[in-house]
Parts: C-alpha cells; structure tokens; sequence
C-alpha cells in the first residue's frame, strides 16, 4: 500500500532529538543548524559545532531499506576520496539509529558549491573531467564487495513495469491528465531501452559507478571553480559508465534546472561537446561500444528521468519529494522536453547509431 510516509522520512524539519543525535557522534555543541534542501531524498543538515562544521543526514529508509548495506559500501568508496570522511560515533559505528531514523555524518567540506545549471563551456568541461576522474578513482574498488543499494536502479525494464502498474491502478486518479506524456513513454520504448538490454547481456563491462551524477551531486571549489569531489554516494555500485556519463549530459547538457518551466528547457549542443572533451580527453578506459553509446546514454537517462518523475506522479507523488502538487509532473515534462530536443539535435548528426 502507498502512503506519504515517504515523504515524512526523506525531508522535513531538524529532528526534535538533534542535541542526543550530535552527542552520539561527538562533535560538541551545536551553535548553528540549517537544513540544506538541494536533494530529493534524504534529509541533509548542516551543522556548526564548537568543534567544527557537518553534514548531518537521516537516510531515507522507505528507498534505501538496508542502510547499513549503504553505509559499508559508502565506507570503502570513501578510501578513494581524500577530501571527504565519515564522523563515526562515540562508540565506532557508522551510524547513529534511534526511533526517529538512521544517522550519519560527514564533514563538510569548506568554500564548496554545487549548481544545478551548468554557466558556460568551461564548466561543462570541467564536469566531463570530473566524471573521468571520479570513475578512475572508482577503479580501486572491487565491485563484487559492494552491497546492491537499490537494485535494478537504472534498469528500463524494471522502471517501465513500475509505469505500468501505475498507469494500470492509476492511484492518484491523474491518468486522464497525462495521456499525452503517456503516450510518449509508450512509443520509446524500444529505443529507450537499448542500453538496459545490452547491459543484460553482457555486452557492457560492469564497473564501480556512481549512479547519480547529475551535476547539483558534485562540489566545486567556490573560489578556483575546480572539481572536489562527487557526493551523495548512496548509489554507488555495480553498474556501467553510460549510467553515469548520462546522468551528466542529462543534467549539465540541460539550459534550466529539472524542474523548470519545460518551455525553458533545452539541450546545448556545445555543452554537450564540452562534456564529451572532458570525459574523453586521455581517457582509454572505455570499449568502443561504449563509446559509441555516449550520446544514447544520456537520451536514455534523461528518459528514465521522465519515466520515473512521471510514475510517481501517477502513483501520488509517494517517492520523491515534491513542494507542490504538479512538480513531478512539471520534472517528467521538462525532461521530455530535452530528450525530444537530444532526439532533434542528434537524428542529424547520426550519434544514435550504434
Ligand atoms: P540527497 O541524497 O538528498 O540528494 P546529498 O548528499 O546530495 O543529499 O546532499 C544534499 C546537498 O547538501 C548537496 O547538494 C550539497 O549542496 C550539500 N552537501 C552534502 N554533503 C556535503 C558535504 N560533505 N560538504 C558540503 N556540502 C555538502
Ligand atoms: C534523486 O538524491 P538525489 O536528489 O541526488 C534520485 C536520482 C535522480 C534524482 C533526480 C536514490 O537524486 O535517481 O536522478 O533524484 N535518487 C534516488 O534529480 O532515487
Ligand atoms: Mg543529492
């Protein structure tokens, strides 16, 4: 059954037992607290104590229903990022649970900034750069020691039962308001899911990947501009890099942010040159397949993208958090918006063919 316990989990106000919480960690007393609201997921705190500055966060147990599965992955992906560490608590643990959720806490980290929107050329090169460095780090890991966070994440397949099931029960009662945005979904699936069948067979090599890098998940240093780190490591996984290169051209390619007006919307071609130099630039770790299916990877994330926002507009907004009524379903239309724009930009230069 759905409910909106999801929502309740994943955002909301400053915990009412905040000062037992920080004194599992040890981190001193608190002299500021402000609840960061750039994710969609968990609930992100930042916390100025006598002793420092954190990120405090209650993981969202409704979508990651094993965190300690999370956190152990997340343990040893931090191995691999210098500028980012975990507070654990007084007594070792990498997380603090009571009744109201499961705790962790990070550093954060000084005079960093993330964007939603890519400003210019520059920084969608540095994007690109970022993205190839961050999967060379990832290298050191041995997938097969990572825990499954949500499994099937970006598979199409799996995201296309789930739409529908929900066009099919039509919860909400919105169905006869998005028939249209439907009706594309239904008519790409085929192309949709050209990169999910080619995983499931094998053709793509699996590698440690992040699975959530659109570019407001990545700091930058506010002064110089230059790449820290990727954050909001909860995803990270077995998986293929075209997950990864998809969600950056999917949401640093993009003109406005997820969810604005989808008139507003468009794809940039000379950002997406951008990203590509970046990424590719003294980079051999890729197959030509996967080469080739760079520009689908980002049209085939961009489309799950509306295929998810719009499945939960259907099923009543019970996964993401939304400020009012219509925004999922203003993210499923913005991002329709840019794959028809990607689909016109590159059914002319011929980037789909595989
Ligand atoms: P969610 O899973 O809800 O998206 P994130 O881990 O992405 O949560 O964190 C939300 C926001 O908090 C980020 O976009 C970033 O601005 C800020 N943030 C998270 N971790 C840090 C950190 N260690 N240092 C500085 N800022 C951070
Ligand atoms: C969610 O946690 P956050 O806000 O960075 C979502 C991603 C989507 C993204 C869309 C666990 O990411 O898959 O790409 O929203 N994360 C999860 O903005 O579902
Ligand atoms: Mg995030």
């Amino acid at each position: 059954m759905h409910t909106q316990a999801g929502r309740h989990n994943s955002k909301g106000r400053i915990p009412v037992n905040i000062a037992e919480i920080t004194k599992a960690f040890g981190i001193g007393s608190v002299n500021e607290m402000k609840v960061l609201t750039a994710g969609h997921i968990n609930l992100s705190i930042k916390i100025t104590t006598v002793t420092g500055v954190f990120i405090l966060q209650r993981i969202n147990t409704d979508i990651f229903t094993k965190p300690y599965e999370v956190m152990e992955n997340i343990d040893k992906v931090l191995a691999c990022i210098p500028s980012l560490y975990l507070v654990r608590t007084l007594d070792g643990g990498l997380l603090f649970h009571d009744e109201s959720g499961y705790y962790r806490c990070y550093n954060f980290i000084d005079n960093s900034v993330s964007y939603d929107v890519v400003s210019d050329e520059a920084m969608a090169y540095r994007m690109g750069d970022a993205l190839k460095r961050f999967h060379s780090a990832l290298s050191a890991i041995d997938g097969s020691v990572l825990h499954e966070t949500i499994p099937s994440f970006h598979d199409m397949f799996f995201r296309f039962s789930q739409f529908d099931e929900a066009v099919e029960k039509d919860r909400a009662g919105r169905l006869s308001s998005v028939k249209d945005e439907v009706r594309f979904m239904n008519d790409n699936r085929e192309r949709a899911c050209i990169i999910s069948k080619l995983y499931k067979e094998g053709k793509l090599p699996v590698h440690v990947t992040h699975n959530d890098t659109k570019l407001s998940n990545v700091l930058f240093d506010k002064d110089s501009g230059e790449y820290i780190t990727f954050i909001d490591l909860d995803t990270v996984m077995p998986g293929t890099f075209l997950f990864d290169t998809g969600d950056m051209i999917r949401s640093s390619a993009s003109t406005a942010r997820e969810d604005e007006n989808p008139d507003d919307v468009h794809f940039s071609p000379d950002l997406y040159h951008e990203l590509r130099r970046g990424y590719f630039d003294g980079n051999d770790s890729l197959t030509e397949l996967e080469k080739s299916l760079f520009a689908l990877s980002g049209r085939t994330i961009t489309f799950i993208m509306a295929l998810r926002f719009l499945t939960d507009y259907l099923n009543g907004d019970v996964y993401y958090h939304t400020d009012y009524s219509e925004h999922n379903l203003v993210r499923a239309r913005n991002q329709i918006r840019l794959v028809k724009d990607m689909d016109e930009f590159f059914s002319e230069t011929g980037d789909y063919d595989v």
